[in-house]
């Protein structure tokens, strides 16, 4: 099967809390590797660009705050199955929800501060990673 590729943030409550290298841990446990990687901090007018689906959305506002508030780390995930494999690792959206052994049950605050973001299909991978990325700091 082919390699694919993924998007991924780990989140501001995560940065916060000294947590990255632990959630890198999972990715890389779970036989994602981590072909790109970089600490940053948005502008709130990246942060609306990158949630920009969820416009409409009543925590729309709210998101985008707490992405903003901290700085964040944007990663590029390969793997076979990449896309399905990161989101099965990250866990549901809201940690209650969450399957014991995922990043969200295990380190999540909350459905808003939960940790990490994850493409949800290989159109919005490719965009988020352009997004982000330029092809010579992708090294697979
Ligand atoms: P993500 O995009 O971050 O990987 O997470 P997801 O697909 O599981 O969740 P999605 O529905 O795309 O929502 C994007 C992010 O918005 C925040 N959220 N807050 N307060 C709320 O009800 C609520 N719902 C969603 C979360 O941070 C979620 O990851
Ligand atoms: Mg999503």
């Amino acid at each position: 099967m082919a390699l694919e590729r993924t998007f991924s943030i780990i989140k501001p409550d995560a940065t916060k809390r000294n947590l990255t290298g632990q959630i890198a841990a999972k990715f890389e446990e779970a036989g994602l590797r981590i072909v790109a990687s970089k600490r940053i901090q948005l502008t709130l007018a990246q942060a609306q660009t990158f949630y920009g689906v969820h416009k409409d959305r009543p925590f729309f506002d709210e998101l985008c705050e707490f992405m903003i508030s901290e700085p964040i780390v944007v990663q590029v995930l390969e793997g076979e199955n990449a896309i399905a494999k990161n989101r099965e690792v990250m866990g549901a959206t809201n940690p209650a929800d969450a399957a014991e052994g995922t990043i969200r049950k295990e380190f999540a605050l909350s459905i808003g501060e939960n940790s990490v973001h994850g493409s949800d299909a290989p159109e919005t991978a490719a965009e988020e990673i352009a997004f982000f990325f330029s092809g010579l700091e992708l090294v697979g």
